[in-house]
């Protein structure tokens, strides 16, 4: 983690220290760099999530995946602008939007399929719950009388195609 390339310094040529200064800070550098993963390792996977700040539904679905290890950070100014500049279809649509390895998660998507997405890294811009199907993570509980409708997880390709990524029959807790 340590040997940090001298060339790869972005010191401009006007304002560039003694080489021993340099040297000297190389082995900061390196710990600083090497500092963020650490802190990652123990917190979680990071997680963004954009919400309007009054959707309960979408809390839940927060609630849901912080329980499955994720460290999520919450913008409450809606999700409808950051849908449109990442590309997904306004069809597609849900009431929230997330970033997470990468991908882009619309909707009340399970924590488990994410995990799946991320150890598979397929070629996609991520995946997505179109509407809030009851049953869904954060869409289920008693406050829904504990029913579960079945629904599919979508991944979603760049061109906005989709195919099947898992579905969820609504019978068994998957
Ligand atoms: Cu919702």
């Amino acid at each position: 983690m340590l040997n940090t390339t001298p060339s790869n310094t972005t010191l401009s040529t006007t304002n560039r220290p003694s080489r021993r200064t340099l040297l000297a800070a190389l082995p900061l550098a390196g710990l600083a760099l090497a500092m963020p993963g650490l802190v990652r390792a123990a917190t979680g996977t990071p997680l963004e999530v954009w919400k309007d700040p009054n959707c309960g539904c979408c809390q839940d679905w927060v609630l849901h995946m912080e329980a499955a290890g994720f460290t999520v950070k919450v913008h409450d100014t809606g999700n409808n602008a950051v849908r449109a500049r990442l590309g997904l279809p306004q069809k597609l649509g849900s009431c929230h939007t997330a970033l997470v390895g990468g991908y882009l998660i619309e909707g009340h998507v399970p924590a488990s399929d994410v995990r799946a997405l991320l150890e598979q890294k397929p070629k996609a811009l991520g995946l997505a719950v179109p509407g809030m199907p009851i049953g869904s993570p954060g869409m289920d509980g008693p406050a829904y009388g504990n029913r579960r409708d079945p629904y599919d997880v979508l991944l979603v390709a760049r061109d906005g195609s989709t195919r099947v990524f898992k579905s969820h029959n609504g019978k068994a807790s998957t």
